[in-house]
């Protein structure tokens, strides 16, 4: 049987956060030994190193975004690098850069699921709802925009990225990990119905009986995606990302989290977010990354086979 190959693709941009450092994540996450991780577990690994995009002119928002140009830029360089990625039957694995980057990730993906006939699911593993728009944003930055965007909902620069908007419905999307949610976006999180399971819920029901809602009804024609940004985890143990927040998944919560994504053998897509070297201590936070990424791909009976 052919190895599986896992094409890393690093996005060095903080464009749509609200701190600077983002840029810097993929190169952390080589540093703290990815590639061989992976290789540890059968796989191969093709680096195509980073994609090439505007620089961060680090202006304030107008008309409700910052950076809009330059987010519709690094996005569609992004979208086209994932799409050709899936069409060579490579398992994508986008290393960012900010969360705003789940925008070109997840519309190639999505784009790649209608011209394959396949099933999407997306688990997206944050402290942050990300389902901000225009109106309701407190920061103007896109990182907290990319759910909404995909849902069509937001600029046409953004929502029209693979050609289909809405990219998603909100019915593919499965939240985990959510502890910080603005008040409009609350609102918007509800008349969309998008299935959350916050951390209360996970404190109440544990990350085994989460895990099993989130991925129920899945079947061979699932393509899963799973858009990981770091700040998911407690900061105890990831204090390298620009929105800390408090209360997060514990180390075992997290690895139990990824081993039974890994169990479902339907991983064919994920993306690894906001990363900040600047706010981490001796790359210690890519180095949990890392770690789970390497649960993420425990199991031999991984990844989807056409
Ligand atoms: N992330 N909800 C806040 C905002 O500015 O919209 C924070 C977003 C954080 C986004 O971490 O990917
Ligand atoms: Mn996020
Ligand atoms: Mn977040
Ligand atoms: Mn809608």
């Amino acid at each position: 049987m052919q190895k599986q190959t896992v094409q890393l693709i690093g996005v060095p941009t903080d464009i749509g956060a609200g701190a600077r450092g983002a840029s810097m994540g993929p190169e952390a996450l080589r540093v703290a030994g990815l590639a061989a991780v992976l290789e540890s577990h059968d796989l191969q690994v093709h680096d195509i190193g980073n994609l090439p995009g505007p620089a961060n002119p680090w202006l304030p928002p107008d008309q409700g975004y910052r950076h809009l140009k330059e987010v519709e830029q690094w996005n569609q360089t992004l979208h086209d690098a994932v799409h050709a990625a899936l069409a060579r039957d490579h398992l994508p694995m986008v290393l960012g850069g900010d969360h705003c980057l789940g925008i070109g990730s997840i519309s190639a993906v999505a784009r790649h699921c209608r011209e394959t006939g396949k099933t999407l699911r997306v688990l997206w593993l944050d402290a942050h709802a990300d389902f901000n728009t225009a109106e309701l944003t407190p920061s103007g930055n896109v990182h907290g925009m990319p759910v909404a965007v995909l849902c069509g909902h937001g600029p046409k620069e953004l929502t029209g990225i693979g050609g289909t908007t809405p990219a998603i419905s909100p019915s593919v999307v499965r939240q985990i990990g959510i502890r910080s949610v603005d008040e409009g976006e609350k609102r918007f999180v509800h008349k969309h119905g998008l299935e959350v399971f916050d951390m209360r819920y996970i404190d109440e029901k544990g990350m085994r009986h989460t895990m099993e809602q989130a991925l129920a009804g899945m079947d061979d024609n699932t393509h899963l995606h799973v858009s990981f940004d770091v700040d998911f985890l407690d900061p105890e143990i990831a204090p390298g990302v620009g929105t800390t927040v408090p209360g997060g998944p514990t180390y075992r919560e997290a690895q139990l989290c990824m081993e039974m994504i890994a169990d479902t053998g339907r991983m064919a897509s994920m993306d690894v977010m906001e990363l900040n070297p600047a706010l981490d201590v001796r790359n210690r936070t890519a180095l949990v990354a890392v770690d789970l990424i390497e649960s993420l791909f425990g199991k031999s009976t991984l990844m989807r086979k056409g």
